[in-house]
C-alpha cells in the first residue's frame, strides 16, 4: 500500500497542462450560424447568406477579455451546423460564401496576439451538414480541417472538443478517430493542450453550471478517465472516499481504488466551462447572470484546482453585448477589491511537523477577523498530495480555535472565510475583533511529502 501511495504521489502533470493552469481563466467565444438563426443547435441546412455581421470586430472581444484578466480566448470555429468561420479549401460551407466573407478566426487570432492574449480553437466533431459524415472519409474531412486551423493561425494553447456525437445529414453516426485527431495536433502544435470529456490533458468538470467537487483530484485512475461521462458532485472521479481510505481501515473501498488505478494513474485535472447567459449563443432577450454567481464561479473554479472557461457570445453585428461588458466589469471589479491586496504576512513552516502533515503559521500585522480568504498553493509540478487540511486562528498565548476545513489543494485554493456577499457581514463588523493575530495552516492527510508553495492572505 506504500508503494501504492507514493506511486499515486508522484503522477505529475506536462508541460502544457502547467501552461494551462498559469492561463487560468479565460473566454469561450460562441459565434456562428446559431448566433443569426436564434438557435443553440442548427441543423446544418442553414443558408450561408444569414451569416452577416454587420460590425464584427474580434478586437472588441480581445479588449474586453483583457480587461476583465482573462489570458486566453477559444473561438467556435465550427460548431455542431458544420458552419466555418475561416474560409476552408474543404467545404463551400463557411465564410467564403457569406455576406461577411472575413476569415473570423484569423481576425481573433489576430486580436488575441496584439493583447497579449492565448489564442484556441473548438472544432466540433458532430457536424450535420458534411455530406460524408457517418463514414471514414468524415476523418479525412475533419483532420483537413484541423491541419488548416493547426497550420494557419499562430501559436494555439487549446484545442477543444466537446462530446456531441448525433446524427449528420444522412441520418448516420461518426465514429471519431480521436487517436488520429490527437496525433494531428500533438505534431502540429505540442504546447496546446487538448480538452475532451476524458482528456487527454484536460477533462470536462461534469456539468456547465460552473460547479466543481469538494475534491477536484487532477491525479485520477486512468480507467475512469477513459470513461468520464461524470455528472455533477463528488463522483468516483474524484476518486473521494477511495484513496483517502486506503489509510483507513474501510478495507472495501481500499480493495475497490487498487482496482480502479491497477490500469495506471493519469494526471487529467478539469475545466470548468459556463456561459455568462443561459445559452452558449448570443440570444437578444438572454441577460448576463449575476456578479455574484459569476464571483462563486470565479473563487469556485480557479480557486478549486480547475480553470475557468467562460462563455462570452457576441451578438448579430459580431460584438460583445454592453450588457456582458458591463457585467465583466463588475466582476474585474470585485476581483479587484477582493484579491487586490494581500494582507501583510509573516510565514513559517514548523520545523516539527510529519513532511506529509506540515504546518505553516501565518503571522499578521493584523487580527484574523480582518481576513477574508486564505489563498494556498500545492507544488503542483510534484504532483497533487494534499486530501485534507485545516486552517485555525492562533492568538500570541496559543489558544486555537478553528476557522476552516478542507480536503484538496492542488494548483489553487481559494478558501473564503467571509461571505463577501452575505448581509450577516455587515453586523459582524460591528463584532469587537478577535485577539489572534495568526493563522495555522495544517495539512491533516496527505498522499505523500507536501510542500505548499504560496499562502497568500486576503
Ligand atoms: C456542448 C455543445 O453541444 C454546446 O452547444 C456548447 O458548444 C458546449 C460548450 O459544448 O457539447
Amino acid at each position: 500500500m506504500v508503494d501504492f501511495l507514493k506511486q499515486v504521489s508522484e503522477v505529475v502533470p506536462s508541460k502544457r497542462q502547467l501552461q494551462w493552469f498559469d492561463t487560468g481563466f479565460y473566454a469561450f467565444i460562441h459565434f456562428g450560424m446559431n448566433t443569426f438563426t436564434d438557435r443553440e443547435w442548427g441543423d446544418g441546412t442553414e443558408d450561408e447568406s444569414l451569416f452577416a455581421p454587420k460590425a464584427l470586430d474580434c478586437e472588441q472581444w480581445a479588449k474586453t477579455v483583457k480587461e476583465a484578466g482573462m489570458k486566453g480566448m477559444i473561438l467556435t470555429a465550427k460548431h455542431h451546423d458544420g458552419f466555418c468561420l475561416w474560409p476552408s479549401k474543404y467545404t463551400e460551407h463557411c465564410v467564403k460564401n457569406a455576406p461577411c466573407k472575413r476569415d473570423v478566426v484569423k481576425e481573433a487570432a489576430d486580436a488575441c496576439r496584439k493583447y497579449g492574449l492565448r489564442f484556441g480553437v473548438y472544432l466540433s466533431p458532430w457536424d450535420r451538414n458534411n455530406a460524408s459524415y457517418g463514414s471514414p472519409a468524415y476523418n479525412d474531412y475533419y483532420c483537413h480541417q484541423l491541419e488548416e486551423l493547426l497550420t494557419g493561425y499562430g501559436e494555439l494553447f487549446c484545442v477543444w472538443f466537446d462530446g456531441a456525437c448525433g446524427e449528420g445529414p444522412n441520418g448516420k453516426k461518426q465514429e471519431y478517430d480521436f487517436d488520429r485527431y490527437i496525433a494531428l495536433i500533438r505534431k502540429y502544435q505540442p504546447n496546446a493542450v487538448i480538452f475532451f470529456e476524458q482528456g487527454p490533458d484536460i477533462r470536462w468538470c461534469g456539468n456547465e453550471a460552473g460547479k466543481v467537487r469538494v475534491s477536484e483530484w487532477a491525479v485520477i485512475p486512468s480507467e475512469i478517465g477513459k470513461r468520464a461521462k461524470v455528472q455533477t458532485g463528488p463522483g468516483p472521479l474524484s476518486t473521494e472516499g477511495t484513496l483517502a481510505h486506503i489509510h483507513n481501515t474501510d478495507r472495501n473501498l481500499g480493495m475497490l481504488a487498487s482496482i480502479l488505478y491497477s490500469k495506471g494513474l493519469t494526471f487529467l485535472p478539469a475545466e470548468v466551462d459556463t456561459s455568462i447567459r443561459p445559452g452558449w449563443f448570443w440570444h437578444e432577450k438572454e441577460e448576463p447572470k449575476s456578479v455574484e454567481t459569476l464571483f462563486r464561479i470565479y473563487v469556485g473554479s480557479v480557486g478549486g484546482n480547475t480553470c475557468l472557461n467562460l462563455n462570452i457570445p457576441p451578438n448579430r453585428d459580431g460584438l460583445l453585448d454592453e450588457r456582458d461588458i458591463q457585467r465583466l466589469r463588475e466582476l474585474r471589479d470585485t476581483l479587484d477589491h477582493e484579491f487586490g491586496s494581500p494582507l501583510l504576512a509573516v510565514i513559517e513552516k514548523r520545523p516539527d511537523a510529519y513532511p506529509s502533515q506540515p504546518e505553516y503559521v501565518v503571522k499578521l500585522t493584523k487580527s484574523v477577523s480582518e481576513v477574508k480568504y486564505v489563498e494556498l498553493r500545492e507544488e503542483i509540478e510534484k504532483g497533487q498530495r494534499v486530501e485534507a487540511f485545516k486552517i485555525e486562528a492562533m492568538t500570541p498565548q496559543g489558544s486555537r480555535f478553528p476557522l476552516y476545513q478542507g480536503t484538496t489543494i492542488g494548483n489553487r485554493k481559494i478558501c473564503m472565510l467571509t461571505d463577501p456577499f452575505a448581509e450577516q457581514n455587515r453586523l459582524e463588523e460591528k463584532k469587537p475583533a478577535s485577539p489572534a493575530t495568526s493563522l495555522l495552516v495544517r495539512v491533516t492527510a496527505a498522499r505523500g511529502e507536501v510542500s505548499l508553495k504560496e499562502i497568500v492572505v486576503y
